[in-house]
């Protein structure tokens, strides 16, 4: 029996292992051939699930390697398409001509995420499970693993469903009262509508939240670090970094290019970013430093703004970007002699030393709630800007049709605005999706996946 749907007629084949050399090496093939490739390389086609020892040839009937083969008949396997992998020795050699053997007899070469596409077009993962594979495989930290494993394990697609599921709800109730016209005035006076609305309104503001932690998880942090020259920024980058990443000197305009380092702030994947200090007469490299400092300020998600506190209060407007969230961190309190910790709550102002590292506790707690990742951890799942972009664009259409109802009483408005929020997150998971986003999405995957 093979339940492989129509559209994808072809057989395809790629190593699954990275390209390298390793002890074992694994090349997969899937679709609707693979069994008869699969008998040509081994000689025959082993029994379903169980790993076989068999000798793999090439078309000339001369052998290559020889190892392990699996065979998962469709649909019981990862594509849900007829699948073999060839568990060989692990050279790129080997790999190749495995590869090629498979060409030989049939197979395409698979593009990148190929195997992954096959998965979300057979049903077998949705868009979001497909994404957290590579997600999984890209993680930098602990904590980034386990999320992107929610994500797999369908975590954020529940989420995404759950709401989906209200708006739909909301939906049809409202469809009907429009279809009985005597009853629709008050059924859009009912207090039981205002409250449901209210609760997908939480339930966006929880999912968006969950979306935010998961982005920051799956793509890191990243802090840059400015102020005046001399404010002791390198010290500082290298203090939290623990490495002698940045060179630090008495003399003022020390740092020009910039510096990137990146650190694990309890599962919090953080780059930090030291850059040329701020002032208005700078020689010909520092200006170019300074200009490459003001660059970086633009992708960063906030920013340490370093001042001396031995000197008073740095009055310079550094004219950051206004969306941009600073912790002001008064450096050098072993002269100043100020208490650490926080000397401000909102906008927040910490005293710390770069040199006695007084104060980076109070620190490192402040960059975590800044990226809003305090309490993240437990049930935490990736997500990517994609996401986050789609269940912005539907509150969006949410709040349009929830001001539609309020402002004008239009429950046809509303209805329409829930049809619209409700295909946005649709897009997430992949129930509505073109043709062209899913290219764009699958091609960023590597070979193999
Ligand atoms: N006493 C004291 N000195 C510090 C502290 N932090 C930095 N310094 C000193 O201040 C001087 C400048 O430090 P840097 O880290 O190079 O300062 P910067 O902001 O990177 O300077 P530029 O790269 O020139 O912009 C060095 O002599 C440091 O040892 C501190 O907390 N206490
Ligand atoms: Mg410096």
């Amino acid at each position: 029996m093979n339940e492989t749907p129509a559209y994808i007629k072809d057989t395809i084949v790629a190593a699954a292992t990275p390209p390298g050399k390793g002890g074992i090496g694994v090349v997969r093939i899937s679709g609707v051939d693979a069994e008869d490739i699969a008998a040509k390389i081994i000689g025959s086609l082993p029994k379903p699930r169980i790993a076989t020892t068999a000798t793999f040839m090439d078309p000339e009937g001369s052998p290559i390697d020889s190892g392990l083969v699996i065979y998962f008949p469709a649909p019981g396997s990862f594509t849900g398409e007829s699948v073999i992998e060839l568990q060989g020795h692990g050279g790129p050699v080997v790999m190749s001509m495995l590869v090629q053997a498979a060409v030989a007899f049939g197979a395409r070469r698979a593009e990148p995420g190929e195997f992954s596409q096959r998965a979300f077009l057979n049903g077998k993962l949705d868009l979001v499970q497909a994404e957290s594979v590579a997600d999984l495989i890209e993680s930098g930290t602990a904590q980034a693993v386990r999320a992107a494993h929610r994500s797999l394990t369908g975590a954020f697609s529940t989420a995404v469903d759950a709401l989906s599921e209200k708006l739909i709800r909301l939906r049809l109730h409202v469809e009907a009262a429009i279809d009985f016209p005597e009853e629709e005035i008050d059924f859009l006076d009912d207090e039981n509508l205002i409250k449901r609305l209210d609760d997908c309104q939480k339930q966006f503001e929880a999912l968006k939240a969950q979306t935010k932690v998961g982005r920051i998880l799956r793509d890191g942090f990243q802090v840059i670090i400015v102020g005046k020259p001399n404010a002791g920024k390198s010290s500082l980058m290298n203090l939290l970094s623990g490495e002698d990443t940045a060179i630090v000197t008495e003399y003022a305009g020390t740092t020009r290019d910039i510096l990137r380092e990146q650190i694990d702030l309890d599962g919090l994947a953080v780059e930090l970013v030291d850059t040329a200090g701020m002032r208005d007469d700078p020689d010909v490299i520092e200006a170019e430093g300074i200009r490459r400092a003001r660059e970086a300020l633009r992708n960063a998600d906030a920013a340490l703004l370093i001042q001396d506190a031995s000197l008073g209060d740095d009055q310079t407007d550094y004219d950051l970007p206004e969306a941009l969230p600073v912790i002001t961190l008064r450096n050098k309190i072993d002269v100043s002699a100020d208490s650490p910790g926080v000397a401000r709550a909102n906008p927040i102002v910490l005293n710390v030393s770069a040199k006695t590292g007084a104060g980076i506790g109070a620190l490192r707690q402040a960059i975590k709630e800044i990226a809003g990742y305090a309490d993240a951890g437990v049930g935490a799942f990736t997500a990517r800007k994609r996401h986050a972009d789609a269940l912005s664009d539907a509150e969006m259409h949410f709040a349009a049709g929830r001001s539609a109802l309020e402002k004008n009483k239009a429950g046809e408005l509303l209805a329409e605005e829930l049809r619209l929020a409700q295909e946005s997150l649709g897009t997430i998971t992949g129930t509505f999706t073109s043709d062209e986003l899913l290219g764009r999405i699958f091609s960023e995957f590597c070979i193999g996946k």
